[in-house]
């Protein structure tokens, strides 16, 4: 019998790489797509092609819990990633009921259907670095004091909170990643390594003049997406269940990538970059980067690649999508989103 995996946010970027994974090992993958992605397969589901003939689909919308029900029933899943989320951190609190909205209960509703239709399914949790917001320390661990400062870290704090509970409640087999940055060519251009990775090859290409951007002063802890989406199912086969920080524990500055990003193409990102402070967000007093200890001691993870490597795997994809024969549908231009 193949173990039967369910994943949310199966389209995505971490969702889809997990979905590679799992088949390798030989998992029935089950996943949940919004019906609007079933509509636009080539836009929506591009990180699937190359498995769709191998998932199977679900749609259904993650605030329905009725939709959910059927699913768990008609699947009874052995373990069940929970990825999905509405994942941009925005700090205008614009969204903020749809957002906490939708982030919490969608975890609810899955771990309470779960309970009920497969409670000896094993359950992850997708949480972020940004629970830990305006940090009080840094490095931070498991041990370091959630802060939010976005509706989207509140959030995460609440479904961690719950995953959580169930563990402690109803004994469960539920465990969070507290996953900081990971990146990879398969990542949003709404987030800012890909911004800079895709505007320094359309600039290569002459299809761009600039890029613009907000504080390149910013730091981030930046991993491999591939590496991440690894240390969910370590976490899922450990001997019990529990909560992790996921991080590369080291930091750079949106310019220290940008520039290697462009060196990559030999440019000089210096001479391309204009500063829009309207894509500026708070600044943080203290920098979020992750201590990976307990993850690398308890569950033996590390990460495969270095923050050059990433870049330079990003940059090389990139390049490959213009190549003659690609699908337009791969080639979206970079938004202004902050
Ligand atoms: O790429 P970002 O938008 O990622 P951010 O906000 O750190 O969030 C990502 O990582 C979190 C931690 O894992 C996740 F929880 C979250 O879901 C998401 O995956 O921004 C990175 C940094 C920020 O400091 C931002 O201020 O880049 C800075 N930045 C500078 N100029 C920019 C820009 N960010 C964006 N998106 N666009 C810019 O032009």
């Amino acid at each position: 019998m193949h173990p039967r995996a369910l994943i949310t946010g199966l389209a995505g970027q971490d969702g889809s790489y997990l979905a590679e994974l799992l088949l390798d090992k030989g998992y029935e993958v089950h996943g949940i797509v919004r019906r609007t992605s079933i509509e636009d397969t080539e836009h929506k589901l591009k990180n699937l092609h190359a498995i769709l003939d191998k998932i199977h689909m679900h749609v259904a919308s993650l605030d329905n819990v009725l939709s959910l029900v059927r699913i768990i029933r008609n699947i009874s899943p052995d373990e069940c990633y929970h990825l999905a989320a509405s994942s941009f951190v925005s700090y205008s609190f614009e969204d903020e009921i749809s957002i906490l909205g939708n982030n919490v209960n969608s975890t609810h509703y899955l771990l309470a259907a779960l309970r009920e239709f497969a409670p000896s399914c094993k359950f992850y949790f997708s949480g972020s670095s940004e629970m830990f917001g305006n940090a009080i320390n840094s490095p931070q661990d498991e041990n370091t004091p959630f802060n939010p400062r976005s509706i989207y870290g509140i959030s995460k704090v609440a479904g961690f909170q719950l995953v959580k509970n169930y563990r402690q409640q109803y004994g469960f087999f539920a465990c969070s990643g507290i996953l900081y940055n990971h990146e990879s060519q398969r990542r949003g251009y709404e987030f800012v390594t890909r911004k800079i990775v895709s505007s320094a090859v359309r600039i290569k290409f002459g299809l761009q003049e600039a890029v613009e951007l907000g504080n390149l002063e910013a730091r981030r802890d930046w991993g491999y997406a591939p590496d991440y989406v690894n240390a969910m199912w370590l976490m899922m086969h450990a001997d019990s269940p529990d909560d992790y920080v996921i991080a590369s524990g080291e930091t750079h500055s949106v310019k220290e990538f940008a520039e290697a990003a462009f060196a990559h193409l030999d440019l000089d990102f210096n001479k391309y970059a204009k500063i829009n402070l309207d894509l500026f967000r708070p600044t943080e007093n203290i920098v979020l980067r992750g201590n990976p200890s307990k993850a690398m001691s308890m569950l033996k993870w590390k990460p495969t690649k270095s923050f050059d490597d990433i870049i330079k795997e990003m940059v090389e994809g990139e390049i490959k999508l213009y190549e003659p024969g690609r699908k337009t549908s791969d080639l979206l231009t970079p938004g202004d989103s902050k």
